[in-house]
Order: C-alpha cells, then sequence, then structure tokens
C-alpha cells in the first residue's frame, strides 16, 4: 500500500514513474506546530535501514545524517552528508514495518534516535516535498518469477516499482577494472596490461582518470599522451579489454573549445542572478556548469559522449557532479580581501584559526550554491533548491543519449553523485574513500542501503583511493568485492600503487579475482532477476530471517543473491571470524577458485578460519549456487558451461536469467 502526501509546493523530481494519486491531508506524524518536522516514535527494537549512500552501518539509528551531496573524500563517522541523496527509509519492529520516500530535491535532514533516542525525526529543509508511506502489502505476493515477499521485501519492492527499473549494464561491467588516478600515457596503461597478461591475473577494463583529456576538457583527448587514440581503443579492445574514460560536470572555459563555445551559443550554462554564466573553478580552472536541467542541454551534453563512443568506448564515468567547486570567482576574491585584511595583525588564537579556515571554506562553500540558477519545467530556480538533482541529470543525460544513440546495446555508466531516480539511467561508485580497515566494512554495510534504493549496479574503490593501501587489506578486500556488481581497483595519485601484480602474493590475488569470474554467471542472474523483480541483489540477513533477533543484529555478513551468505574478514591480522548462521550452511572453502573444502554446520555461531588467500561462502539450505570455468576475460567465460554446488537442492532447481543482450 502506497500513500502518496502533498506538502506545499514540490519540486518535481522526476524521481518517481508512477502516477499515484495524492492522499490528502498530511501523513502521521507531523509534529504539530512545526512546519515541516515528522516525528516516528521507535521502540526499543525499531531498526531503521535505507539512505542508501551513507556513513554508519546498515541500521541508520543513532546518528543525524542530512542529504546533501558533497564532495568530501573523508568519509569518518563525524560525517553527516556523501555524495548522494537517497531519501529513503525502512523503519521496522516486530510489529510493523513501514517505508518512507521523502521526496524533494533540497537538503533533508534524518535526525535517527540522535536528538532523542526514541524518536526518529524527519526535516525537509522548506515545507515543500512529496512523501510517500509504503506498508506491507502481502496479499498476491508470491510470483513464479519473484518469489515470496517478506514484509521488508514488500516495502522495498513496491518502492522499487513506483521509482522504475534499475539500469543494466553490459556483461563487461561485472569483470574486474583496473584504475588510477595518475595514469599518465597510453603507454601506462598499455604497461597496466600488460602486467596483467604476464601475470595471468584476469581483466576487463582500465580506466581513464583525467589525464586523458587534453587540459581537463570533457570530450577532448591528450593527443600526446594518446596519440591515435581510436586505434589505441580497437587494439585493446581486440584482447577483449574495455577503456572507462572520466566525464567531468565542468566545462573549461577556453576561446576555440566547441563545448564551451557551443554551451555559450545556445544557452546551455548555469547563469548567476543577473542572467551572466556562473564562473566556478575545479580540475582545468574556471569552467561553467551545464544546466542539465533543462531537456536540451541534456540532449547537447548526451550527444557529446559520442565523440568517445565513436572511437569505440563503451563505459564512462562521471565525476564531480555533486557538483564539486573549488572556488568561484566571486568567492576567491571575497577570500583573498579577508586574507588582506589579517595583514600585519597579531594573531591570536581566535584569529589565527579564523584565518586558515579561510582557504579551506572557499572550497563546496553554501554561498555559491546560492549564487547560480538552473532553467527547470519553465522555471528560473536557485541551484541550492534543486542541489541534489544535479549529478542525476547529468547522467541522465547520458542516459538519454545512450537510449538514442546506442539503443542495441548496452554502455557502462557509473557516477559519484546521485539521488533516486538515477538509478534508472546508471550505477555509482562511493567515491573517495580511504585505504582504511573501517572502510572496508563501510563499504560491506553500504550495499544493502543502496540496494533498497535502486543502485544495484554499485561498488566502491577497492583497495581504498586515498591513503596507503597494503597487502592484507587489498586481499580483503578484492575478497569482499567479488561479490559487488562493480568491482575496480582505484586509488589516488600520490598513494601506494595498489594494481594486484605489486604485491608479492599476487598469485592469491589471481585466485581471488579468478573466482569472481567463476561466479559471474551467478552474479549476473541474480542481478538480473533483482533488476527485473525490483528486488535487491544484496540484503541484511533480516530480509530472509526476519524473526531471529541475531540475524537481524548482524551488521557484517549479507545475503549476495538468493543462495549465498558472505560473512568477509574486515579487520586487520585477523585469521579467521565468528559468523553466524541462521540456520544450517553448506561452507564451501576456496583457494581462489577451487573448492578445497564442503562442510555442513548447524545454525548458530562458528568461528572459522579464513587464510588471507582463501574465501569462505555459505551456500543457504535448498539452494545452489552455479560456477563457472574462470576466464581471463568476460568475453571468454562459458556462462553455459557451469558446474552446480548444491546444499538439499537439486541442481536443476537453479532459477536461471540468461539473455542475449549480456555482451555488448
Ligand atoms: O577530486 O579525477 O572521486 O575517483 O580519481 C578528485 C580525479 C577528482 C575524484 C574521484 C576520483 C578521481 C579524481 N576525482
Amino acid at each position: 500500500m502506497i500513500k502518496k502526501y502533498k506538502l506545499g509546493e514540490p519540486i518535481e523530481t522526476e524521481s518517481v514513474v508512477d502516477d499515484i494519486e495524492l492522499t490528502s491531508g498530511i501523513p502521521q506524524g507531523l509534529v504539530s506546530g512545526a512546519e515541516c518536522t515528522f516525528c516516528i516514535e521507535m521502540s526499543e527494537d525499531t531498526r531503521v535501514y535505507g539512505l542508501g549512500e551513507t556513513v554508519r552501518g546498515i541500521n541508520k539509528r543513532g546518528w543525524r545524517y542530512i542529504s546533501n551531496c558533497t564532495d568530501d573524500s573523508i568519509h569518518t563517522e563525524s560525517k553527516n552528508s556523501l555524495y548522494a541523496a537517497h531519501n529513503f527509509l525502512l523503519i521496522w519492529n516486530k510489529n510493523s514495518t513501514v517505508g518512507y520516500y521523502i521526496d524533494t530535491p533540497e537538503k533533508v535532514e534524518f535526525d535517527i534516535g540522535y536528538s532523542e533516542s526514541d524518536k526518529l525525526f524527519i526535516r525537509p529543509e522548506s515545507p515543500n516535498a512529496y512523501i510517500y508511506e509504503i506498508t506491507p502489502d502481502l496479499s498476491g505476493n508470491t510470483s513464479e518469477e519473484c518469489g515470496t515477499d517478506s514484509p521488508l521485501a514488500s516495502v522495498v519492492r513496491q518502492f522499487r516499482h513506483i521509482i522504475g527499473k534499475s539500469y543494466i549494464p553490459p556483461l563487461f561491467a561485472f569483470g574486474y577494472g583496473q584504475s588510477r588516478w595518475g595514469y599518465k600515457s597510453r603507454e601506462d596503461i598499455l604497461s597496466v596490461i600488460t602486467e596483467y597478461e604476464d601475470a595471468d591475473i584476469p581483466l576487463d577494463s582500465v580506466y581513464l582518470d583525467i589525464d586523458y583529456m587534453d587540459a581537463f576538457k570533457d570530450f577532448t583527448i591528450n593527443e600526446s599522451a594518446y596519440p591515435n587514440f581510436e586505434d589505441f581503443v580497437k587494439s585493446v579492445k581486440e584482447k577483449n579489454i574495455h577503456l572507462i574514460p572520466i566525464i567531468d560536470a565542468g566545462v573549461k572555459i577556453e576561446d576555440g573549445y566547441d563545448v564551451y563555445e557551443e554551451g555559450i551559443k545556445n544557452d546551455h550554462f548555469c547563469k548567476k542572478e543577473d542572467g551572466t554564466p556562473f564562473v566556478a573553478a575545479v580540475w582545468p580552472g574556471r569552467v561553467h556548469f551545464p544546466d542539465f536541467f533543462k531537456p536540451e542541454t541534456r540532449e547537447w551534453f548526451g550527444e557529446k559522449y559520442s565523440f568517445l563512443l565513436d572511437k569505440g568506448i563503451d563505459g564512462f564515468w562521471n565525476d564531480m557532479n555533486e557538483p564539486a567547486i573549488f572556488y568561484s570567482e566571486d568567492g576567491l576574491r571575497e577570500a583573498f580581501d579577508k586574507i588582506r585584511s589579517f595583514e600585519g595583525k597579531n594573531l591570536d588564537i581566535n584569529s589565527f584559526f579564523e584565518f586558515a579556515g579561510i582557504i579551506d571554506s572557499i572550497k563546496n562553500s553554501p554561498k555559491d550554491y546560492k549564487s547560480f540558477y538552473h532553467e527547470y519545467k519553465g522555471k528560473k530556480i536557485r541551484h541550492d533548491k534543486l542541489h541534489n538533482l544535479y549529478g542525476y541529470m547529468m547522467t541522465r543525460a547520458a542516459g538519454e543519449a545512450f537510449e538514442k544513440l546506442c539503443s542495441d546495446r548496452r554502455i557502462l555508466m557509473f557516477s559519484r553523485a546521485s539521488y533516486i531516480g538515477m538509478h534508472r539511467y546508471g550505477g555509482v561508485w562511493t567515491g573517495d574513500n580511504q585505504s582504511w580497515w573501517s572502510h572496508l566494512l563501510l563499504n560491506i554495510q553500504q550495499l544493502p542501503g543502496l540496494n533498497m534504493c535502486g543502485f544495484l549496479y554499485s561498488g566502491a574503490d577497492t583497495g581504498g583511493f586515498g591513503a596507503d593501501c597494503t597487502e592484507d587489506l587489498l586481499l580483503r578486500w578484492l575478497a569482499v568485492s567479488i561479490f559487488t556488481p562493480l568491482f575496480r581497483n582505484h586509488s589516488a595519485m600520490g598513494t601506494r600503487q595498489q594494481e594486484v601484480y605489486r604485491f608479492p602474493h599476487k598469485d592469491w590475488m589471481r585466485g581471488i579475482i579468478r573466482l569472481r569470474y567463476a561466479l559471474i554467471p551467478y552474479l549476473y542472474s541474480e542481478f538480473m532477476k533483482a533488476a527485473l523483480c525490483e528486488d535487491m541483489l544484496i540484503r541484511p540477513l533480516s530480509f530472509v530471517y526476519m524473526d531471529d533477533e541475531r540475524a537481524c543484529d548482524t551488521e557484517d555478513q549479507l545475503l549476495i543473491g538468493d543462495s549465498i551468505m558472505i560473512a568477509p574478514v574486515y579487520t586487520q591480522n585477523a585469521a579467521g571470524r565468528t559468523v553466524y548462521l541462521p540456520e544450517p550452511m553448506n561452507m564451501l572453502r576456496f583457494d581462489g577458485d577451487r573448492l578445497i573444502e564442503e562442510k555442513e554446520l548447524p545454525p548458530g555461531d562458528h568461528y572459522i578460519s579464513i587464510p588471507l588467500k582463501e574465501v569462505v561462502i555459505f551456500l543457504r539450505n535448498g539452494h545452489v549456487l552455479p560456477l563457472t570455468k574462470p576466464a581471463n576475460t568476460t568475453a571468454e567465460l562459458d556462462l553455459n558451461d557451469v558446474t552446480y554446488v548444491c546444499y538439499g537442492a537439486l541442481e536443476d532447481s537453479y532459477k536461471w536469467y540468461r539473455d542475449e543482450n549480456a555482451h555488448p
């Protein structure tokens, strides 16, 4: 059951695709006297899921989260906002389950037991929002293709139904990708490919970060670093390897640069109050931001991707689309004035920190987000009122163009900033994490929320983006990422290089990556079923074992598709861990892709030793895990050549999803 309420005059986000009749009045829980604060009482056993890409655990209770797409690369638990705004909550306890979707592009604060431990407050920034209240619908909840829903699954599925089907990538997007901000030239890329070949380690894609561009200009190629780019793409493709370039939101201001000139001529850029284009600065220095809210601007920018598509490119990642702003012209001027005002003064404790903070405060400044405008549905609207939709609209521009330009094949696309609705056009990666053990756990805990919000194609920078990665961390991280649809090793310039072939135990890494390839028929099939049935690929245990308190409290084990559970090691120097089994399961121990042990375990706690080179998978009772022979690229996999590991089920009981479109 879905009820849709309207509060004030909300801005349409086009995240919901179903027409739902408005219920008059206001949803329960609106705090009287307050214009827009909702309060929901939480009993002791109430758990709160959702919010997609956020800090902290699967159960979001006990913190304050603010939906406000932010370029902040230090994802500590003290933060309130990351790159995305996923305003969906699933609130449940023994007696009730309810979902809320707060649909507004403005900031929304979710105070989940922070101010008062037994109250959940939702505070949209202004009293304008659509609010969807979703309760389980367990009548007729069984279907042949999609199975039976629990109350939790029913709410998620209804929500997913109204926001439309998730983006589906090409099959190669399930392969392993190597990336690093710092590959400077064709030689660098070739050496990565050669190293992988020489080490006999599977690889499907290599990512091109901003250095492939000419002076960080979108839809250009740095010709001296990448001569004959098109031939290069083709020659790499002959090895079944895909090059995946980055696209940034800001368009460099430079006379003679076609994207800039066309944008000015045809009025595609965001403007200030006075009608002149807004000037911000990011990588290339000064840029304008395309006004992706205008359909004609989306069409124009979307068609620009054909510059690369025509050269054989079939995947992209959209970056800096919160949008990130290093500085605005006005902000920079003010900062210099302020700095000057401190000159010659005796800086004491107060003035020194004020002085030191000036430079920091020019980045992503709230003032800048209030100083430019979009044209949306015929109205001029200030950016901060639409902020959380910007990355969504950028990726939508690409998605709409791909539907037109290449309707016969799938294009890989994922974005850094996102809002619900963008899940129809692309996936997400979770941005600039760090090579920290705590971020490996964060990666595990973000996945269910992302799945609830439709972002099935998602993953984190394997090994961590910032800071120096260690061999053991990378091994443990690989052992998690082999279960996420996006499986990419990415790191920042200046950090320790973390391509797997650089480590002494690259053999172990090869083994784990090969296991991923053995799992691809299963992962692809489960992904497709989740996408088509509007379900989740990655779920917390509570979705299946709702009556088992221990299972519901388990925040470091996940169900991956219907057949398996994982319980990864995410702490330094651990030789294993305690795993909780809510029912009997078959423990499958893999040394690389080789199944070396099968052991039936009774329900309860088990200490399982998991050496660095091994991966342990728990096969659910009555389920089947298909595995194929690994290959060095997805193109060489034979998806039909599978063996089945069964536990209390016959091999032909595995429900395949197979299609012709998997290969691009
Ligand atoms: O502020 O393009 O999150 O993946 O390597 C840095 C350079 C800009 C941020 C992305 C990261 C990428 C980096 N970009």
